[in-house]
């Protein structure tokens, strides 16, 4: 048995080289908040990908930095464990998936590092490279967005994920598959259609030849994923209507879709992520991870759980420079042929830049066992 002898937890805000925008609004500045566990003389690292407005989920910056200080950090300080990979303080405590998940995994990172093994290896993962996508924001115009797409696939990156909305859909989708017939394209409306009103888009959408439509519908509705994947061939992936293994079980048993998009800080951390991979995997739907525009200490996790089997689809996991011009892990991420490789170090296998992080940092807590 050890003890968490210390928590630090961090705001530090970068700024995207790029405005980001989804059909419920757009962000330019990211406040990342960073944790760091210490156990041992181990310190295990994560990031909480909670956004700054309520419009993935309801989930904040705020309410996360609230609902750690105020009630996970107190628990998990002092506590002692057999294995960092089943940190689950206050367990009464409801929802709040990404603020657990902050704790959870830089557990699995604190774990691996006492073992002295790739976090990867923890997970169970067996893969070197995992295939890499990038998600492209929505943009000003269709030349815009046709410049990207080209420069994107020209970098190698094995899915193009493009955002939609109404109004910027069929015709932009259309558009950028006539100039590239062979693209693996897929779209994400984060939920910003509704079945009773929108069925003739998306049946519109059904002949593009896309990879998939990502969470098309109300996050919370899974029985109208349901009726519209019995009404298209291509498949329907859900990101925001899966936060938890249960949910996930309730889609596969519904068949709300085909294709599950994973976030470990969405669905509460690692430990049900792997849950929600074996019962897709079991169920014959491929998954992939998603991304939350992540610095490289989230991006670190989500490349180690995607080498498990399931993941067999690129993942939102692009190279650092996609979005920071700095990142504050060291060495950055960078695909190799649409490949990103996987640190072999122990834990997330990158070295957070301390001294960067604390010369940006905001905000700090520190708790003391
Ligand atoms: O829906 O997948 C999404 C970013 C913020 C919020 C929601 C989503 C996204 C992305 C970005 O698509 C993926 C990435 O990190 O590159
Ligand atoms: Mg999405």
């Amino acid at each position: 048995m050890t003890r968490i002898a210390r928590a630090v937890l961090r705001e530090v805000p970068l700024q995207l080289k790029e405005y980001f925008e989804i059909s419920s609004g757009g962000t330019q500045s990211r406040r990342v908040l960073l944790l760091m566990l210490e156990a041992d003389g181990v310190a295990g690292w994560s990031e909480c990908v909670a956004g700054e407005t309520p419009g993935y989920s309801y989930e904040t910056t705020e309410t996360a930095w609230h609902v750690l200080t105020r009630w996970l950090l107190p628990q998990v300080v002092g506590s002692e464990f057999e294995d960092g990979r089943h940190l689950y303080p206050a367990p009464w405590l409801r929802g709040h998936p990404m603020a657990r998940a902050a704790i959870e995994m830089a557990g699995w990172d604190l774990e691996a590092k006492r073992r002295d093994v790739p976090l990867r290896e923890l997970l169970g993962g067996a893969a070197r490279e995992v295939p890499v996508g990038v998600s492209i924001g929505l943009q000003k115009s269709d030349a815009d967005l046709l410049a990207r797409v080209d420069a994107y696939m020209a970098e190698g990156y094995r899915k193009i994920k493009l955002k939609i909305k109404p109004g910027r859909d069929v015709e932009m989708l259309r558009t950028v598959r006539d100039r590239f017939p062979d693209a693996p394209v897929m779209a994400d409306a984060n939920s910003a259609y509704s079945l009773s009103r929108d069925l003739p888009r998306l049946r519109e959408m059904d002949d593009l030849g896309l990879m998939m439509i990502e969470q098309p519908l109300h996050h919370e509705d899974l029985l109208d994923h349901a009726a519209l994947q019995g009404r298209i061939d291509t498949p329907v992936c859900l990101d925001e209507s899966i936060r938890s293994p249960g949910d996930a079980r309730l889609a596969l048993h519904l068949r709300a879709g085909r294709i599950v998009n994973i976030k470990p800080g969405r669905v509460g951390g690692l430990r049900s992520s792997l849950a929600i991979h074996d019962a897709c995997r079991t169920a014959g739907w491929p998954v992939w991870c998603g991304g939350m525009l992540e610095s490289g200490v989230g991006r670190a996790h989500n490349v180690a759980l995607a080498t498990l089997p399931g993941f067999t689809i690129p993942g939102d996991i692009s190279n650092s420079s996609r979005y920071w011009e700095e990142d504050i892990v060291d060495p950055e991420f960078e695909m190799v042929d649409g490949m990103m490789p996987v640190p072999d170090g122990p834990g997330i296998g990158v070295e957070p830049r301390v001294d960067r992080i604390e010369a940006l940092t905001t905000r700090m807590e520190v708790f003391e066992a």
